[in-house]
C-alpha cells in the first residue's frame, strides 16, 4: 500500500524511529515531510530509545506516538515495552511499525533468519497485537485493523504493523549527501594495506561486505576479519573482548557512526577498561547508510572529544587519505589505546556483494586465526 495511505490511517503526528531497508518508503516519506523536527520526527540512537521517547511524548501529550524499526530492534524494545510501557506496569500506548527482514519463505541474510522466525512470537509475549501488511495488502483491511487497534490503545496498549517485503510503497525521492570527500570502501581499503595481518572486528551493514570484498579484491584470505553482520552497535564490544584477551595482539575495530551512537556506553567501557592493543576506527558518514542513508545525530557530536573523555590515549579525526594513512601508521606502532574518526561520503557501490562465507565459517576460521597468532 501507499505510504500516504498507511499514514493517513494511522494518523500520528510524532513519529521516531531506527532506520530499516525494509521501510525505506516509510523513513523517506518521513524525512520528505518533517525532515528532522523534534515535534514529529525524531530519528533515534537505538530503539529503546525511541521506546523511551515515544513514552515521554505520550506522557507530555496523551497523543499515541509511532515507533518505526527493523525487526533486529526488538531486543532493543523489549526492556522498556515490559517494564515501561506494559499495562501492568504505566499503560502507555505506542503504534510499533516493523520491517520483517527475514520473514520465513523469503530469502534473506543468515543474521535475519531467527530474528525472523520469533518475530510475530517476540511481540505477542510482549502483548502486542501485531498485523503483517505484505504486497498485497488492502488499503481498507489496514482502516479496518486499525479501527479495532484503537480500542487496544485506548486500553493502555500497545500495537504493531508489520511491514513485509514490498509491504510499503513511497514514490518521492529523498537523497542523502554530506560533503566529506573519501569513501567508505576506500576507507576500508587504507585500514587493510596497513593494519597488515592484524585481527579486525568490523560493524553490522556494509562495512562488513566491503571489508569482505577487499580481501577478495586483495586475492587475501578472510581469515582475520569477524564480520558482525548482525547486532548492530556490539562490534566494539566484541574487539574489547578480543583485544583484553589477546594482549599482544593489535586488534582494529571498524565501526560506523549509527552503531557506535546505538550502544555508545560501550566507549566508556573501552576506555575504563583501556587494552594499549586495541583500535577503534569510527567510519563517520553521519549516516545510517546501509539501510538508506538517513541521518544521524553523528555531524552535530564531537567523536574525539568523547573518545578522549572515555580515556581512549590517542585520538585523531581525519577527512582525508595523506592523514588517514598517517594516523593509521601512528596507531599500528604505538602501544595505546586508539580512537580514530574518518570523515565518510554517504553512499556504496551498487553492486557490492555479500559474504559468500557463512557466519559459522566466518567463526571458526577467525578463532582459529587467534588461536596461532
Ligand atoms: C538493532 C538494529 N537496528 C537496526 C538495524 C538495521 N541497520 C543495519 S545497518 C544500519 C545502519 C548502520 O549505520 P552506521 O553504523 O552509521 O553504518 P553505515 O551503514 O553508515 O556504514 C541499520 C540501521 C540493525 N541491523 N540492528
Amino acid at each position: 500500500m501507499r505510504v500516504e495511505d498507511f499514514i493517513k490511517i494511522i494518523n500520528a503526528e510524532f513519529y521516531t524511529g531506527v532506520p530499516d531497508s525494509q521501510l525505506k518508503s516509510l523513513c523517506n516519506y518521513l524525512m520528505t515531510k518533517y525532515g528532522i523536527d523534534p515535534k514529529h520526527h525524531i530519528i533515534a540512537a537505538n530503539e529503546g530509545n525511541c521506546t523511551a521517547l515515544a513514552a515521554g511524548y505520550y506522557l507530555a501529550t496523551g497523543k499515541v506516538p509511532v515507533v518505526y524499526m527493523q525487526n533486529s530492534g526488538e531486543g532493543n524494545i523489549i526492556n522498556p515495552v515490559a517494564s515501561l510501557l506494559n499495562d501492568n506496569v504505566y499503560g502507555i500506548p505506542v503504534i510499533f511499525v516493523v520491517g520483517w527482514r527475514g520473514e520465513p519463505g523469503i530469502h534473506d541474510e543468515p543474521q535475519h533468519i531467527y530474528q525472523g522466525k520469533v518475530t510475530v512470537k517476540l511481540l505477542e509475549d510482549m502483548d502486542i497485537e501485531s498485523f503483517v501488511i505484505s504486497k498485497d495488502t488492502l488499503t481498507e483491511e489496514v482502516s479496518d485493523v486499525m479501527n479495532k487497534f484503537r480500542d487496544n490503545l485506548s486500553k493502555g496498549k500497545s500495537v504493531a504493523f508489520i511491514i513485509g517485503k514490498g509491504g510499503l510503497s513511497y514514490d518521492g525521492e529523498a537523497n542523502y549527501v554530506n560533503n566529506n570527500v573519501m569513501c567508505r570502501e576506500d576507507i576500508i581499503r587504507h585500514i587493510v594495506n596497513i593494519s597488515g595481518e592484524d585481527p579486525i572486528i568490523s560493524t553490522t551493514g556494509k562495512a562488513s561486505r566491503e571489508l569482505f570484498e577487499v580481501r577478495v579484491e586483495n586475492g587475501q584470505s578472510h581469515k582475520q576479519d569477524f564480520l558482525t553482520v548482525g547486532s548492530m552497535g556490539h562490534s566494539s564490544s566484541i574487539a574489547l573482548g578480543v583485544a583484553i584477551n589477546k594482549p599482544n595482539q593489535k586488534i582494529w575495530c571498524i565501526d560506523g557512526d549509527g552503531a557506535t551512537l546505538m550502544h555508545m556506553g560501550s566507549m566508556a567501557v573501552i576506555g575504563a577498561s583501556a587494552p594499549n592493543n586495541l583500535v577503534h576506527i569510527v567510519i563517520n558518514n553521519e549516516a545510517h547508510e546501509s539501510v538508506g542513508g538517513m541521518p544521524t545525530v553523528a555531524s552535530k557530536i564531537d567523536l574525539v572529544g568523547i573518545a578522549k573523555a572515555c580515556g581512549y590515549c590517542y585520538t585523531a579525526c581525519v577527512d582525508n587519505f595523506e592523514s588517514l594513512d598517517m594516523v593509521l601508521l601512528e596507531a599500528k606502532a604505538c602501544e595505546k589505546l586508539v580512537f580514530i574518526e574518518v570523515k565518510s561520503a554517504i553512499g556504496a557501490r551498487d553492486d557490492l556483494g555479500r559474504p559468500t562465507t557463512t557466519a559459522t565459517e566466518n567463526k571458526k576460521n577467525f578463532m582459529e586465526y587467534l588461536i596461532r597468532i
